[in-house]
Parts: structure tokens; sequence; C-alpha cells
């Protein structure tokens, strides 16, 4: 048996539960001074304040520190090919995004990269990239497909997604996304490509078991919301569960079906209207925003408090992609939802811990520190939660723990 005491922290802060929190239980969480942890086989044991009661096993420091759940990452794109810097100049001349998908590049320019590389180098890639969220706090994170548009190329990115799950630290929840952009050589003829999506594509992913979510980028210009309902209805009828891009760009209904067919998650939600929020609400679909998105973008912010004041839990992700937001830093995505969206520190920690872990299904393992949980714990340079939230820029991670396994321990 391998156990762990974590003691002498300062401030332990996180949410509570198994499931996600909305309105004001958002922001209620739970904060202990002079506390400790517990742990044994990668597995939260019991916690308290003052002198722990255990006295053998690894024991480990805090100084005196802020201690939070590990950070979970409930939205990415993390398997890719090559980059897009050259993007940024069109950016800086205000190209809008969706033009530089309709000339090809953007996403498709992605898939060409994609295609290039081996599943090999896909791997040591995403694996690099992985061990970078780490160092920064995130010990759990979601990866999506749809930088292949054709069944191959799907199955091939979901193949390196398993494989990472399995062999890096981090626990990774795949998402099929082959709704990501309509291949050019579909331009004439989507409803084959909608077709190839629903009977060849979909049915594959399932058989294989080689993802749990399966989402459509709900957009102009790529899919409308009526052929998102049809993907996901498909998805749905395969096992997957449905998630989906709504209204990044345009409000064309995404939020609204998101509701309706009770999608466990709706991503981005910049322009979202009232009736989107309702439609969430009703159907209990997590909010999933994407604060540094909006930053890189230069586009206006989610309305996120009107949407804990709906009673719709909020989660906060990076949105990790070559494109809109090559950005993997979950500190970040804190400061700026505090910044952009007038979040509480609270209402933040439960977005990137708990109502994250619940967007992606896992919110009965991680996201919290409770008893029989896993282990996933993070050690801040920082006395409490206001510090690490206010700090900008820097990386406040002092020591991260997975699964009961110290990863990383920067020396000061
Ligand atoms: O590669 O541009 N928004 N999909 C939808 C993305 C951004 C990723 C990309
Ligand atoms: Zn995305």
């Amino acid at each position: 048996m391998s156990s762990l005491l974590i003691h002498n922290i300062g401030m332990l802060a996180t949410p509570e539960g198994l499931e996600a929190r909305r309105g004001a239980d958002q922001g209620s969480i739970r904060v202990l001074e002079n506390a400790w942890i517990y742990t044994e086989n990668g597995e939260i044991i019991s916690y308290g304040t003052g002198n722990p009661p255990i006295t053998f096993g690894e024991k480990l420091d805090a100084g005196g520190r802020l201690v939070t759940p590990g950070l979970v990452d409930a939205h990415t794109h993390l398997i890719f090919g090559g980059w897009r810097q050259n993007e940024l100049a069109m950016k800086i001349r205000n190209v809008p995004y969706l033009d530089i998908l309709a000339a090809g590049g953007g996403i498709l320019s992605t898939v060409k990269a994609t295609h290039a590389a081996s599943e090999e180098a896909l791997t040591e890639k995403a694996s690099a990239a992985l061990d970078e969220m780490l160092a920064f706090g995130t010990t759990t994170c979601e990866a999506k497909s749809g930088y292949g548009l054709c069944k191959k190329e799907e199955l091939k990115q979901l193949k390196v997604i398993k494989k990472l799950n399995k062999e890096h630290p981090m626990d990774v929840a795949a998402t099929f996304m082959g709704a990501h952009a309509l291949p050019p050589e579909f331009k004439a003829d989507r409803d084959g490509y909608l077709k190839l999506l629903c009977e060849e594509m979909i049915p594959a992913v399932s058989k294989q078991k080689l993802a749990k979510f399966c989402d459509v980028f709900c957009e102009t210009g790529v899919f409308t919301a009526e052929e998102s309902r049809r993907i996901l209805e498909c998805g749905k009828e395969n096992g997957l569960i449905p998630k989906i891009h709504a209204d990044e760009i345009d409000p064309i209904g995404g939020s609204q079906l998101a509701g309706e067919i009770g999608a466990i998650s709706a991503e981005h939600l910049i322009v979202c209207p009232d009736a989107g929020i309702e439609s969430m609400a009703k159907g209990g679909t997590i909010a999933c925003l994407l604060p540094a998105t909006s930053f890189y973008l230069n586009s206006t912010y989610a309305p996120a408090r009107k949407m804990i004041e709906a009673g719709v839990p909020v989660a906060l992700a990076s949105d990790f992609n070559p494109g809109s937001c090559p950005c993997l830093n979950l500190q970040l995505v804190m400061n700026i939802a505090c910044l952009k969206y007038r979040l509480t520190p609270e209402e933040v920690l439960t977005g990137v811990t708990l109502n994250a872990a619940a967007a992606i299904g896992m919110a009965e393992q991680v996201g919290s520190i409770d008893r029989a949980k896993q282990a996933d714990l993070v050690i801040w340079d920082a006395p409490d939660l206001n510090y690490l939230c206010y700090r900008l820029g820097s990386n406040l991670a002092h020591t991260v723990i997975k699964k009961g396994v110290i990863y990383h321990g920067k020396n000061h």
C-alpha cells in the first residue's frame, strides 16, 4: 500500500459533491485553514484541520500554501499536426476566423497537417502538451478528434487519445468530433458527409469504444442546427453523449438545441441568447465557457453571470487548439474568467474543477477533495484562493499530485 499525508496546508479550498453545482451553490465552496489530507493508493481517505492523526507513510509539507483539487480541462482539441502561426498576421488585420476557414485555411489547414502526421508523431506531440498541462496544475482533461474528417483519420486521432489515456498520468476523456468542418470534397454534397458520419464513422467509433462523447461545430458556414441535431441524435443512438460547439460566433440555435437534446455540455456560448440559457437550464446542460478564446479572437465574452443566475452550471476550459486558442494554461483561464466574466474566485474554482469534471462525466471520480475520489491535488505558490486568481502570467503550481503520485515539484 502506498500512502501520502499532505500536512501544513495553509488553506484547503474545494467545491463539494459528486455533481455539477449551479446558481448560488457554484460559489459556495469548502474552505479549511491549517489542514491536512491523507491519501492511500491514489485515493482520498480523509482530511481535516489541526494536527493530523496519521503518523506513518510518506509525508509532504505544503509549507502553509493553498491546496485545491487538480484542475480539470473539459475542452481541448489536443491532437493536431502543425500549428497556425501564419494566421496571426491575418488576425491582426482583423480577418474573421470564419473567413479564414471558408478560404480553406483554419481548421482545414490543420486537417492537412494532421493527415500528414503519423500516429506516433501525434502521440509524442500531444504527450508533451499533457506534460505542460500537468505542470500548470491540470490533472484531467478532455480531448477531441476533428482534424481527420474521414473515417480512417478520425479513428487515428481517437486511437492516439486512447493510448495517451492509458500511458500518460493524465486522465483523458475522448470526444468524437468528425463534425468539426465540412471536408472540401463534400462541398457540393453536404448530405453525403452527414451520411458518412451517421452510417459509418459514428457506428465505428462506438463499436471500437473510442469515445464517450460526440461533438458538433454548430456555426454559420459549418453545420446548421438541424444538421447538428441529426448528428447528435445519431450519436445518442450509438451510445455517445452529446456535446455541442454553440453560439461561438453566430447564434444559430445551438444552445437551444443543446437543452432540447439533453447535451451534457454546450461549449463557447459567447453570443448565447436568453432562449438558449433557458433551454440549457431546462435540459440540465452545463455551460462550458472558454474565456481565453474570447481573448484570442478579440471577441465579446459569454454571459456567464446570467447563466449562473439562471441556474445553469458553468464550467471553464482552455479550448487548447492551434487556431482560436493555442493556450493550455487553465490558470490564465481563471484570471480571465474573474476579470471578464466577473465571476468570483470561488465560482471560478468550481468552474475549473467539479463543474468541469461533470461536463466530462467524471464528477464521481475527480473535481473535488472528497473521500473516495482520486487523490488529484495541487499545492499552489499562493496563500489563498484570491491570490491564485489575482496573479497574472506566472505558473503558480508548486506541486502537482495525480492519483497520489507527485509529478512536479518546484524547489524554492
Ligand atoms: O482548429 O480552429 N473553434 N474549432 C471550433 C476550433 C475553434 C479549432 C480550430
Ligand atoms: Zn472547441
